[in-house]
Formats: structure tokens, C-alpha cells, sequence
């Protein structure tokens, strides 16, 4: 129904164009035709010198529109550097915007044609030619150089005190995973992963670095002001890691790690207290569509202080105790426990 009414409105709208094209034909055949196109000309020229101004006025009114209301001030070292190459882009960019615009629309208002006056032929001139190419790539390389430098450091070696956290994507959701005391991730397997059994990332039991390792779908935890690598996983599709306040997005794709780090400024508490919103969390997306379930890919990252960072990671217990609930390996109190009853067995059957 709704195609027969698109069809037919399409329909209607090409016989009214038809009409009006016909009924201006006769128009400036009643007048005269050099007239009408002289009249044509001068209307076309006033309207794009309206769309000038109204357009310059439209892109002014936006930028007071949603200076800073998009995104707020970058919440780390990295995505400040981001916001100032971004800044700097769009101040070169948006002066030869204007400068260009202006010329174009003025041009056409000024120079539409005129009987006294003859189009100046000038096809060629090889120094004009060589400044137009020459200025944009030189302000071009000089744009890339600084983003190459900056995307080399973020994805680049981390600090040696950095916290490394390891962050898997899936269908549809995040998983976490901390290396534990020994700061040595684990290895793991794919074909181990067993939901069931909550082995999310297929961790291998037998390594003992593994023992210890603490995966989360909760939240990402990080410490303020200590920089954070993120290594990144995928455990089915291309999936993409955004933080949108820290002005980092890396993508996640199966079998091949990806690496970015950076210092949060803020905690979440001092983003509460800036942004105003007491319900403000650090968001964490995926920005790669990935299925039908993409859009439930929203996270939480929190950014505390150091003290609070230790509480949470004493509440946390590995993966391996949790996955593991009977204790094979589990050594100690279990064999005390045996070792006590069979005792309390002995001396019973003694006293009888
Ligand atoms: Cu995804």
C-alpha cells in the first residue's frame, strides 16, 4: 500500500515539474526569450548569495548550538591530544571552508553573465597550479604526521607500571579478565571455552598463571591517573572497542590482539561532579556492527582511586575457584578437613 502511495505521489510530483517546465516555455515565448534568461539569471544570482549567508549563518548557529555539549572534555592524556589535533583539523580546514564558500557564491552573484562583458580565456598557468597542490599537501602531511605520532604512542609500548587488562568481545557483550597477583595472564584455548562451566575465554587449568586470573562481564575497573593497556580480543566477530569519554576506539578481531593504552584523568565520582549528572558511568561500546544484538553491547568502565581499585579486586575471585567449584587441585584445607574428621571417626570408634 505504502509503495503504491510513494509511486504515485513520485508520479504526481514528475507531471507537476512537466507542467511548470511547459507553462515557463510558453512564458518566454510570450516575452521574449532573451529577457527571461537574463531575469533567470539575475534571481539564480541573488538566490545563491541568500544560500551563502543563510548557510554560514546555519554553521555558525550549530557550532554555538553544541559547542562542547556533545562530548565534554576528553577524560584522558591520550584523548586531550586527540581533541587538540581534532581542533587544529577543523580550524585549517574550516578557514579554507569559508574563504571557498564565500568566493564561490560571490563569484557566481558577480560574474553572471552580462552582454558588455567577454569570458576571459585563461586555460592554463603552471605556478598557480603548482601552489594549489603544493599548499594542501604540505597542510595535509603536516595533519597525518601528527595523527601517525599519535596513534604509533597509543598503540604503542605502555609505561611498565601500566595496569594491563584484557578485554574480549562477543555476541553481544564484554568480557573482562585481570591478570592476578602474578600479573601474567594465563593461557587460554579457544576450544576450552565452556560457558557452563564458566569458562568464558577457554583459560587452560593446567597453566598456573591462569589459576589466578579474574574475568568479569561486570565492569572495567581502572585506576585514575595510572595508565591502562587494554589488550583486545574477539571471541566470534570483528567487534570494536569505543570509550568514547577517553577518545579511544580500537577494533577487536578474533585471533589477532589488538593493543591501546592511555591514563584516565577523572574518576567517576569527579565526572559526576563536573558533568553535573549524578548518574554519569564512563561508557564503553562497540563500534563495529556486529549482529542483531550490537546495539546491547553497552558497558561500564569505572575510574577510581587506588584504594577503592584494591577493595574491588579482593572481592573478586578467580576464575579458576569459580569454574572449579569441587577442587581438584585446591590444596591444603580440604586434605585438613579429611585429615579432621577421619580423627574425630577414630577417636569415636576408640571411646566405644
Ligand atoms: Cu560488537
Amino acid at each position: 500500500m505504502s509503495t503504491l502511495l510513494i509511486i504515485a505521489i513520485l508520479l504526481l510530483g514528475f507531471i507537476v515539474v512537466f507542467q511548470i517546465a511547459k507553462a515557463s516555455e510558453y512564458v518566454s515565448v510570450l516575452k521574449g526569450e532573451k529577457k527571461t534568461f537574463e531575469q533567470n539569471n539575475r534571481i539564480n544570482g541573488f538566490l545563491l548569495l541568500a544560500f551563502l549567508i543563510l548557510g554560514l549563518i546555519g554553521v555558525y548557529w550549530c557550532n554555538e548550538m553544541f559547542k562542547g555539549k556533545i562530548l565534554g572534555e576528553a577524560a584522558s592524556d591520550h584523548g586531550e591530544k586527540i581533541d587538540n589535533m581534532l581542533y587544529i583539523t577543523i580550524a585549517i580546514t574550516g578557514i579554507v571552508f569559508i574563504i571557498t564558500q564565500i568566493l564561490l557564491f560571490w563569484f557566481s552573484f558577480k560574474y553572471q553573465y552580462n552582454e558588455k562583458r567577454k569570458a576571459f580565456y585563461y586555460p592554463h598557468n603552471n605556478k598557480l597550479e603548482a601552489l594549489w597542490t603544493a599548499v594542501p599537501a604540505i597542510a595535509l602531511t603536516v595533519l597525518v604526521g601528527f595523527g601517525l605520532y599519535y596513534w604509533f604512542k597509543i598503540t604503542g609500548d605502555a609505561p611498565k607500571e601500566a595496569n594491563v587488562i584484557e578485554i574480549t568481545g562477543k555476541q553481544f557483550g564484554w568480557i573482562y579478565r585481570y591478570p592476578g597477583k602474578d600479573k601474567v595472564f594465563g593461557k587460554k584455548y579457544y576450544k576450552n571455552i565452556d560457558e557452563g562451566n564458566l569458562n568464558q575465554l577457554g583459560l587452560l587449568w593446567d597453566d598456573k598463571a591462569a589459576q589466578d586470573d579474574i574475568v568479569t562481564n561486570e565492569a572495567m575497573y581502572m585506576v585514575v591517573g595510572k595508565p591502562v593497556k587494554l589488550v583486545i580480543n574477539s571471541r566470534d566477530v570483528v567487534h570494536d572497542v569505543g570509550l568514547v569519554h577517553f577518545r579511544m576506539k580500537m577494533d577487536a578481531v578474533p585471533g589477532t590482539p589488538t593493543t591501546m593504552w592511555f591514563t584516565p584523568k577523572y574518576t567517576t565520582a569527579q565526572m559526576k561532579e563536573k558533568t553535573g549528572n549524578p548518574d554519569f558511568e564512563y561508557e564503553i561500546s562497540c563500534d563495529q556492527m556486529c549482529g542483531k544484538g550490537h546495539y546491547s553491547m553497552k558497558g561500564i568502565v569505572k575510574v577510581v582511586e587506588p584504594a577503592e581499585y584494591l577493595l574491588w579486586l579482593a572481592k573478586q575471585k578467580p576464575n579458576y575457584v569459580m569454574s572449579n567449584p569441587e577442587p581438584a587441585v585446591a590444596p591444603a584445607v580440604p586434605a585438613a578437613d579429611s585429615t579432621a574428621t577421619a580423627a574425630v571417626e577414630a577417636t569415636k570408634s576408640l571411646s566405644n
